[in-house]
């Protein structure tokens, strides 16, 4: 596993640990040159500036405090200060107390939903779980049937109806065949516009109404799904989508494609939301719990 993550960052830490390397270089004194090129580093590393301010003033206090004189010791620091703001809640997936547990996927084309949702059912069916998909993108042809793709690859069933349907009508089907056939996960797809936010957002909020209607705490995680290349658009996507849908946390895909593992920080603590699943390739393996430690050890160690 951990070494996964290592492997999903390797772009991220070639692009940091050399760098990092140079300011921290060893035997170079903590001054605030040192600080400045630090900042530098981090906004280039798409940290974004509020984090990357906070960092530094984080790392400004603890360095005045500790009296640290050794630029390995800012490192240690700063992978404690970026692990801890890796933590703003729950990094672990909702269990609903009593089955179906119900997770909703958000998210602008493209960023992975669907592929993240056919790797979570391959996993959950792996471990023995009675899984259903809901297949609530009805906004292309496509859609549907490249989630039955991956239900079939899962070996478990799909919830769909035509092409053009209203979304929520699927989640209604959906929850009532996974509270009849005893299912215990149930994964729902969505459409991924954003162009038409009012239109978005009455969707959204159907699907929603629909959900806790239906099932009570319904739906018990809602994901969004944000590619890491994206950098700081990503942001930008989240913050609307949170507004609109109340995200409970983070599907980070593409890490492997990405140099800018630090918008994982940003996203983090812009938004106080915690990441829980990373993607770190496109096949059905390459999904990974989020573990915040391991994350900020292998983004430059
Ligand atoms: N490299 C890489 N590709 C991914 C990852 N997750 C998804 N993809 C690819 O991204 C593309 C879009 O994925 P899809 O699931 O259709 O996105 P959706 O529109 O949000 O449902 C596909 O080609 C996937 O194989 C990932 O973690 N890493
Ligand atoms: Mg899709």
């Amino acid at each position: 596993m951990f070494s996964k993550i290592r492997e999903g960052l390797t772009k991220s830490r070639n692009f940091l640990a050399d760098k990092l390397g140079a300011v921290l270089a060893i035997g170079r004194k903590v001054d605030e040159e040192l600080m400045e090129e630090l900042e530098e580093l981090l906004i280039g590393a798409d940290f974004g500036m509020s984090t990357t301010m906070l960092l530094m003033e984080k790392l400004r206090y603890r360095c005045k405090r500790e009296n640290v004189q050794d630029a390995e010791v800012v490192k240690k620091i700063l992978r404690e200060e970026i692990s801890a703001l890796l933590r703003p809640g729950e990094h672990r997936l909702t269990i609903a107390p009593t089955a179906p547990t119900v997770y909703l996927f958000l998210g602008v084309n493209g960023v992975g939903k669907t592929t993240t949702i056919g790797k979570l059912a391959k996993r959950y069916k792996d471990s023995g779980k009675n899984v259903l998909l809901a297949a609530g993108d009805t906004f292309r042809a496509a859609a549907i049937e490249q989630l039955e793709t991956w239900g079939e690859r899962a070996g478990v069933q799909v919830i769909r109806h035509q092409h053009g349907a209203d979304p929520s009508a699927v989640v209604f089907d959906a929850i009532t065949a996974a509270k009849a056939r005893g299912v215990d996960i149930l994964l729902i797809d969505t459409a991924g516009r954003l162009h038409n936010k009012e239109h978005l957002m009455e969707e959204l909020r159907k699907i929603r109404r629909v959900a806790g209607r239906e099932l009570e705490g319904c739906p018990h995680e809602t994901l969004l799904v944000l590619d890491a290349v994206t950098g700081q658009n990503g942001l930008a996507q989240a913050k609307t989508f949170h507004e609109v849908a109340g995200l409970t946390g983070i599907v980070l895909t593409k890490l492997d494609g990405s140099a800018k593992g630090g918008i994982v920080v940003a996203i983090a603590n812009d938004l106080k939301l915690p990441i829980k699943l990373v993607g770190v390739g496109e096949k059905v393996e390459d999904l990974l719990d989020f573990d915040p430690a391991e994350f900020a050890q292998g983004l430059f160690d």
